[in-house]
């Protein structure tokens, strides 16, 4: 497909065959893990960086070399883009695969690593750029036919101009900025009285937040699915898409759950959002794994919000259904190969889920939590894959994201899909740090997320349906359960039972008076569990 309308800075390079031998990973945790195994599989060595806090991580581990970069903090470690590409020099690397987040769509970074005469596993500068200015993004799209949100095609400078630019899209308006992005500098104005304050907050924290006070206004849509299309695209020109990804499962921004296919998208909507998602691709000669947002409202009409220009942390559910290890996609396109497969060939089966495992107490208004994890256990069996950085011994800290676990499932169909996940979710075992894992099993059980008809705001809008059930007749039963339990131990001191086994000999079956048995020995050192004082035969 060419690429129209595109200045020649981002119009694709040629397709000149590059070296590709030797992968520095810009990235820590599972992401960095990730990368790796597709590196290993394609015959790739790999470098990884690490700071001070990561010295002992999976990624430094998993890596061929490892390289230190310094103190924990990213502003010290994993955003030092200089001491990253002397890393690749000093190591003889021949690229730089930058994961997500950190330095991934920092298109100063891709100069600095070209500039060093190394590949940057990722789209252009240009592209970026391109797509990192929302306000040229939205000119871009509208030009090239993707449907946006109603809104300015220009920035809003002046208050006559806000104010005749909000009457003509119509209140509620969303007032956003055009260097921002995610969920930063946006403003919800409801109310013509409430226009000019907001916006005077709004530049002031954009200016602060990104140097930038540049901002357009759009319609505001009440309660939309956030649901994104993979693309991809080579530098031959030739884009394809993999389909959504349901993403509408989240608070403050952040993902929890996403699936695909989503519950919401027939199979005409499926295509007409495929093939915006390409041609908005394709008007910026995009290469490399790209991710288009949408918006769609209640009457199914949809929107295309921003362009991602990193492979995303969801991208394993795409990968489950497709079959495509998009890692490897990145590498070959990287190097200047064409796309292994054509539109029509990229079949999906299936449905694929994800739960995101984060280190936070959800029922303390989501804190994020800290500690080292002491035991792990983490499921498998079929259609379950995990990816994480996470091992016993390591320690959580507040350094980086919270997220210490990525839990994925493919089955036949949702309801299985679902159950598979529920399933995975009971053979977790983490101790030492606080996660959301009961969270994760409320959302998966409660209504909205089981009939597939939840939207970006149900989580934040109806906390009361994922929240820990609490009620008297619950407490009062938790008490009466405490309190025999006290009881039977108490009456049972010293009544040892092996480990996961039969009583031990001669201790206290059939009695059950305190002191019959070993008098010394306590739960810790016998290795008895509370369970075992319930097994049948094992009472009083
Ligand atoms: C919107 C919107 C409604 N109308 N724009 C939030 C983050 C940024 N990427 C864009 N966001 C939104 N833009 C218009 N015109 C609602 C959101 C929004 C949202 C979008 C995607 C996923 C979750 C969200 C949660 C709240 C608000």
């Amino acid at each position: 497909m060419p690429a129209r309308r595109t200045t020649s800075a981002a119009r694709p390079a040629a397709p000149a065959a590059r070296r590709l031998e030797k992968v520095l990973v810009a990235n820590r945790g599972e992401i960095a893990l990730r990368v790796m195994r597709s590196c290993r599989e394609m015959g790739l060595r790999t470098v990884a960086v690490y700071s001070d806090a990561d010295r002992a991580a999976l990624h430094v581990r998993a890596a061929y070399q490892a390289v230190r970069l310094g103190p924990a903090p990213s502003s010290e470690s994993y955003l030092r883009g200089d001491l990253i590409v002397q890393a690749a020099l000093d190591t003889g690397a021949d690229a730089i695969h930058p994961g997500f987040g950190f330095l991934s769509e920092n298109p100063d970074f891709v100069r600095q690593v070209e500039a060093a005469g190394l590949t940057f596993i990722g789209p252009t500068a240009a592209a970026m750029e391109a797509m990192g200015d929302k306000i040229e993004a939205r000119r871009r799209m509208i030009a090239a036919g993707v449907p946006v949100v109603p809104g300015t095609a220009d920035p809003v400078e002046d208050d006559a101009t806000l104010q005749r630019e909000a009457a003509r899209i119509g209140f509620p308006v969303m007032i956003k900025a055009s260097a921002g992005g995610g969920g930063k500098g946006i403003r919800i104005v409801r109310t013509p009285d409430e226009l000019l304050p907001a916006a005077r907050r709004a530049r002031s924290e954009a200016q602060n937040a990104f140097g930038d006070g540049t901002l357009y206004l759009e319609k505001y849509l009440e309660e939309p699915r956030h649901i994104e299309v993979q693309v991809f695209g080579d530098m031959h020109g030739s884009v394809v898409h993999l389909g959504e990804r349901e993403c509408s499962v989240q608070r403050r921004h952040q993902k929890v759950i996403e699936e695909r296919p989503s519950p919401l998208l027939d199979e005409e909507l499926r295509a007409a959002m495929g093939a915006a998602a390409v041609k908005a691709a394709a008007a910026i000669g995009y290469h490399n794994a790209g991710t288009l947002e949408f918006l769609v409202d209640r009457h199914k009409h949809f929107y295309m919000l921003e362009m991602n220009t990193r492979l995303q942390v969801e991208h394993p559910i795409t990968e489950l259904t497709s079959g495509v290890d998009l890692v490897r996609w990145q590498l070959l396109v990287a190097r200047g190969e064409r796309l292994p497969l054509r539109q029509e060939q990229i079949v999906h089966r299936g449905h694929a889920i994800e739960c995101r495992l984060y280190a936070e107490d959800a029922d303390h208004g989501f804190l994020p939590a800290t500690g080292r994890v002491d035991r792990l256990e983490l499921p498998g069996g079929p259609g379950v894959r995990v990816d994480t950085g996470l091992f016993e011994g390591m320690e959580v800290g507040l350094h980086y994201d919270p997220m210490l676990a990525k839990i994925s499932v493919l089955a036949d169909d949702r309801p299985a899909a679902i159950a598979r996940m529920a399933r995975a979710l009971t053979e977790i075992t983490i101790t030492g740090v606080t996660t959301n894992l009961p969270f994760l099993r409320r959302v998966l059980r409660s209504e909205p997320f089981t009939s597939g008809r939840y939207d970006t705001s149900t989580l934040e809008s109806r906390p009361e349906l994922f929240a820990l059930q609490t009620s008297p007749r619950r407490e009062r039963d938790v008490a009466y359960i405490a309190a025999a339990l006290a009881h039977v131990l108490r009456r049972r001191r010293g009544f040892v039972v092996q480990r996961g086994g039969a009583p031990a000999a001669g201790a206290g079956t059939g009695t059950g008076l305190g002191g019959t048995g070993p008098a010394t020995g306590g739960a810790g050192q016998s290795g008895r569990r509370w369970v075992d004082a319930f097994r049948p035969g094992g009472t009083p």
